[in-house]
C-alpha cells in the first residue's frame, strides 16, 4: 500500500537523514510533504531524485491525513504540532525528547519493545540517540542474565547538537576563536556538560538515559549513571559501558547473541571508531569484557547518532507499525 508521510523539521540534520533513510527503505511513498520554519521554507529537498518544496509550517499545515507524520523540530515545536497533527494522522513519531516522559507515550526501539506498537495509534517517542545504541545490546544481554546496574560515560560527537554543532567545530578547526553553540572551545577539546545542570548534579543528558534506559527496558529499579560528554568528532557516539547483572555472565554465550541478533554488529577480535561507521545503521560493540566480577560485563558501543541514534530509528518505528497494521 501506498503511504502519505510528512517530515516536519526537514531541513535539519535529523530531517534530511528521515528523507535518506526513507528512501533507502524502498517503502511505498505516494506523497511526502516537507514543512519547516519560515527560515528554511522554500529549500527545495530531493527524494529520489524528485524536487520537493520544504513548506512553512503553520496551525493548519498538518490538518491533512498522513499515514505517518515525523518530526524532528525540537520538543517545542513538537508539543505545539504533534497534538494538531494527530487528530487526523494515523501516527506521529517524535525525534524530540518533549514526549518521551509521559507514561501513555510509548517510546520505542523496534528491536527491544516494537510491540508497544501493535494496535496503537498516537504519538510514539523516539529515544535519544545515545540511549538507542546502548539499549540495544543491553537489552539482549538484561535477557541472559538480568540487568541491575549501568554506568555508562559517552563520548558524544558535534552533529548531536544539530548542524550548528558541525558549523562550531569547522569554524573552531579553521581558527575562529567562537565557543558557538557550546560552553567551551570544542576542537582539540572535550567538554563533560550535554544540556542544563539539574539539581542532582547530572545534566539534562544524562537524566535522559537514566529515565529512557529504565522506560524502554520497563525496568524502574534498574541503578544507572551516566557521564555524558562531547568530544570534536562530527559523527558517531561511542559509549563505555559497564553492566552488572543478577546472574553470572558468561562471555561466549554473548558474543554469539549478540552476533545473532538484529541491529547489532559484534567485533569478536577489533574495534571500531566512528570514522569507520559510513552509513551504517547498526550498533557496533567491541572490546566485550568481563567487568569487576563474573556477574558483570563491559564493553565499547558505537553508533552513528545521526541515523540509528535518530533517522533510521524513526524510520524503522514506522515501517514496523506498518508491518504490524497490515499496510506493508
Ligand atoms: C546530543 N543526544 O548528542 C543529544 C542530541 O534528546 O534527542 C539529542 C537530544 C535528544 O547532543
Amino acid at each position: 500500500l501506498k503511504m502519505k508521510v510528512a517530515i516536519v523539521g526537514a531541513t535539519g540534520e535529523v530531517g534530511r537523514m528521515m528523507i535518506t533513510c526513507l528512501e533507502e527503505s524502498n517503502l511505498e511513498i505516494s506523497e511526502l510533504d516537507l514543512f519547516a520554519s519560515s527560515r528554511s521554507a522554500g529549500t527545495v529537498l530531493y527524494y529520489t531524485d524528485q524536487p520537493i518544496k520544504v513548506q512553512e509550517l503553520k496551525q493548519d499545515s498538518l490538518l491533512k491525513h498522513y499515514d505517518y507524520v515525523l518530526f524532528s523540530a525540537g520538543a517545542g515545536v513538537a508539543k505545539t504540532f504533534a497534538p494538531i497533527a494527530i487528530q487526523t494522522s494515523e501516527v506521529v513519531i517524535d525525534n524530540s525528547s518533549g514526549f518521551r516522559k509521559e507514561p501513555n507515550i510509548p517510546l520505542v526501539v523496534p528491536e527491544v519493545n516494537g510491540d508497544l506498537l501493535t494496535g496503537y495509534s498516537g504519538i510514539v517517542a523516539n529515544p535519544n540517540c545515545s540511549t538507542i545504541q546502548i539499549i540495544l545490546p543491553l537489552a539482549v544481554l538484561d535477557k541472559l542474565f538480568n540487568l541491575k546496574k549501568l554506568i555508562v560515560s559517552t563520548y558524544q560527537s558535534v552533529s548531536g547538537s544539530g548542524h550548528q554543532g558541525i558549523v562550531t567545530l569547522l569554524n573552531q578547526r579553521q581558527g575562529k576563536n567562537d565557543k558557538g553553540v557550546y560552553p567551551h572551545i570544542i576542537d582539540l577539546n572535550v567538554i563533560p556538560q550535554i544540556g542544563g545542570f539539574l539539581d542532582s548534579g547530572y545534566c539534562q543528558e544524562e537524566e535522559k538515559m537514566h529515565f529512557e534506559c529504565r522506560k524502554i527496558l520497563n525496568k524502574w529499579d534498574l541503578l544507572v549513571s551516566a557521564t555524558t560528554v562531547r568530544v570534536p568528532v562530527i559523527y558517531g557516539h561511542s559509549v563505555s559501558v559497564y553492566a552488572e547483572f543478577e546472574n553470572e555472565v558468561d562471555i561466549p554465550k554473548s558474543e554469539k547473541t549478540l552476533q545473532n541478533s538484529p541491529r547489532i554488529v559484534y567485533y569478536p577480535n577489533t574495534y571500531i571508531t566512528p570514522l569507520d561507521l559510513g552509513s551504517s545503521n547498526e550498533t557496533h560493540i567491541c572490546r566485550l569484557r568481563l567487568g569487576t566480577d563474573e556477574k558483570s560485563l563491559t564493553f565499547w558501543n558505537v553508533g552513528h547518532n545521526v541515523r540509528l541514534g535518530a533517522a533510521a530509528n524513526a524510520v524503522n518505528i514506522l515501517i514496523t507499525h506498518s508491518k504490524y497494521s497490515g499496510r506493508l
